[in-house]
Parts: C-alpha cells; structure tokens; sequence
C-alpha cells in the first residue's frame, strides 16, 4: 500500500466547466476520488455529454486513444513517481523505515501493535506474535486502508470470522495511524507505515521496521509469552537465516514491488527474471528440506511465507508477476500449505482484505478498481489438505512445538 498524496486526488477531481443546451454554464464537479467509481450511468453520460459537445454525436475512434493515452501516460507517471519512488532507470527503490529497534528500551508491560491485513510486512508481525503467544502481552490495532492510499481505523460489521478483522484505534482512539504518528511527542511527518511498534506509556513510536520487530517478538518478550519456548532464529541457524534473507528480501519480498512499481521496461524485466530465478532456486532447496534452514521454521520462512501467500491471488495479476504461479511450484506450494496449516498461522490471513487492499487501493494499477476473484486453490480447505512435507527426511533437531 502506498501514499498517494493529495495534489494528486486534486488533479484527477477537476472541476469541469459545461455550457448548457440554454447557453447557460454550469460547474459539474464529478468527485473522482483515487478509488471511487461513480456510478456506471453517471460517469456513462458525463462522458457521454462531453464527447457531444466537442465531436458531435460519434467520437473518431484514432483520436479518443491517442487523447486518452497521452493523458493517461502523463497522469500515470505523475502518481506513480509519488507512490513509488524511483532511480534514474525506472527501478523501484523502497524508502528506509525511520524508526529502528536497535536496543529495545521500552518497557515491555506497554506495548501496541499497529498493523493493516493487506501488508505482507505487517503480517510478519501478527505470525510471529500468534506463533510466541503474544496476544496478551502485545495487544493490537488493525488498520484498513483508506481511499487515499493511508491507513484509518474503521470498525468491521460483518459475520463473524475465523480470521483477524479490522479494528478501531485501541490504543489511542485516533481516526488514522498519520495521527497516532503525529501524537508522539516530537510530531512527525514522515510516512505512516505498518507495521508500527508503539509504546503506549512514552507515547512513542518504538520500531517500525518489520524485521526488527519479529526479532524483537521472538526473543525480547519471553517473560509475557505463553510460548516462550519456540525460537524462531535459534543461534546456531542465525548465519543460514541472514544469507537467506540477503536472497529473498530483494529478489521476492521486495521484488514483486519491484516488478508491480517498475516505471520502465527495462526494471521490470531485471525484475521479473530475478524473482522467478530465486523462487525457482528456492523451489529445487525445498525438494530436500522442510523449510529454509532444515527442520526448523525460522524468521526467514514467516518472511517468505508472506509473500507466497499473495502471489497469485495479487502479485501474479497486479504486479505483473506471471512468469509461472506459484502453485506451479511443487515444493513451494507444499511448503506454503506446510506454513498455513501451523495453528494460528491460518487466522492471520485475511484474503479478503489482501484481495481489497491491493485491487481497490493501488489506484495507478488497476483503475478500474475491480476485484478480481480469489483463486480457488487459495481457499481455507484448499490450503488445508495434505501437503506430506512431514515426510521428508529429518536432518537435524526438529522444533515442532509451534504452539504450547
Ligand atoms: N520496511 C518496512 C515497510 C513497511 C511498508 O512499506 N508498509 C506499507 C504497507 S505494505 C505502508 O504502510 N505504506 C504506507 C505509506 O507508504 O504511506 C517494513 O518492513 O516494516
């Protein structure tokens, strides 16, 4: 998800000015948000009225495309140089989180978790808590996104879920995660991210760097965890989980934004070759290992798993990411079952919310702001069925004590 700012919802709501069939002008302000679709009819004979004022009753087909693609080129570059910063070549380069969690010296009894469902970032963060029975301890506010491409609080009506749901600000009763930024002492400006680490006594922002923060949850709060005992980034695995997340975090975590927010050909086709390289490296690893680092989940596959639970439902189709589904994938798709069907794990994913948050708010990639259809391969019973990861050779200690 990403920041769209103002000026630009601006540029895209003009206020139009029409002569009537009297002569008299009349101001027509069509209220186009970033993700509002008016209503078929009404935008239907807006542009209906427009083109018969300015062509007469039938539009010259080579005219309309070339008009529309000139305005829509300009307009495109223009919001996605804002949603999604780029280098001289086109390529995506991700802002720094500027908060950062070198030596946690918050007290632990005051923590707050601010996450949105969409955000494979954020449900770094929700695995990793639900896996360390953090839910007392660390108690959370769930972000929706808002039409504008920013994180509010909004209270979910609906049927009761198995899964995490949106939630209003429940520790500081603000109406958007830019004001709980605001309130801390020293204000701030910058982007309002998810995940969002916050201390509830100091009023401060703590972390919001994904991976600082399941560092932190897994080994900073045993004194309040029911599952004290898992580690997730034992000493002996920590050298095998940095190199794999000095692979996967460019080429897959970041790379299916990279691929999704490349502004020229040639970043998106680096890209696509270097994420479907490093998913088919990883794919022929998983034939001989239960996970990255052998028999024992680490923070480097909650990392990965946050990707491969997206991919095709969103970042195959919006991103652009087509080169094979993931569920071509043998072992990875394996793999992911493996992950999803570890308790708790399957609460944390919400794939309406992922299906909404990506198609009807990343405006500049789908405009039309429709949905598609959650693939069926994707669905709870789907992901549930056998994956027989379990049979592969054990070679070494095995942590299967996820959950006490
Ligand atoms: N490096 C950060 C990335 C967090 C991030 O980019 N979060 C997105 C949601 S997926 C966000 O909140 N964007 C809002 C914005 O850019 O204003 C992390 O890993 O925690």
């Amino acid at each position: 998800m990403a920041f769209i700012s103002t000026t630009v919802q601006s540029f895209l709501s003009p206020r139009i000015s029409l002569k009537t069939n009297r002569g008299s002008k009349t101001n027509i302000s069509p209220r186009l948000s970033l993700n509002e679709n008016p209503t078929p009819s009404t935008s239907k004979k807006l542009f209906n009225s427009i083109t018969k004022l300015l062509w007469g009753p039938s539009l010259p087909p080579g005219l309309l495309i070339s008009t529309v693609r000139t305005a829509w080129n300009s307009t495109w570059q223009l919001m996605m140089s804002q949603l999604a910063p780029s280098d001289p070549s086109g390529a995506y380069s991700r802002p720094a989180s500027r908060f950062r969690l070198t030596s946690p010296s918050s007290d632990t009894n005051n923590l707050h978790l601010y996450v949105g469902l969409p955000c494979p970032w954020a449900h770094r963060t929700l695995i990793v808590r639900a896996l360390k029975g953090l839910e007392d301890a660390v108690p959370v506010s769930i972000a929706s996104p808002g039409l504008d491409g920013s994180w509010e609080f909004r209270d979910f009506h609906g049927p009761e879920r198995e899964v995490l749901v949106p939630s209003r600000d429940r520790a500081n009763r603000c109406r958007n995660l830019r004001d709980v930024y605001r309130s801390r002492s020293e204000g701030y400006n910058g982007r309002a991210t998810v995940p969002m680490l916050w201390d509830m006594e100091k009023k401060e922002v703590v972390c919001n760097e994904s991976y600082d923060i399941i560092e932190f949850f897994n080994s900073g709060l045993n004194g309040s965890a029911s599952n004290p005992d898992l580690d997730l980034s034992p000493p002996w695995l920590k050298g095998k989980i940095e190199d794999w997340n000095r692979v996967i975090y460019p080429n897959v975590n970041n790379g299916v934004y990279r691929c999704g927010f490349a502004q020229s050909q040639e970043a998106y086709d680096a890209a696509v070759n270097e994420l479907f390289s490093t998913l088919d490296m990883i794919d022929d690893h998983l034939s001989g290992s239960r996970y990255l680092c052998g028999d024992t989940l680490t923070l480097a596959d909650v990392c990965l798993f946050t990707t491969l639970i997206r991919f095709d439902p969103v970042y195959s189709v919006l991103f652009k990411c087509t080169k094979k589904k993931l569920l071509e994938y043998t072992n990875l798709r394996g793999y992911m079952q493996d992950i999803y069907q570890i308790p708790k794990v399957a609460t944390t994913c919400n794939f309406s919310a992922i299906m909404d948050g990506y198609y009807k708010i990343l405006f500049p990639l789908n405009p039309g702001g429709i949905r598609p259809v959650t693939p069926m391969s994707y669905e709870h019973e789907v992901l549930s069925r056998p994956h027989n990861r379990d049979s592969l050779p054990v070679v070494g200690e095995s942590t299967r004590a996820y959950v006490s």
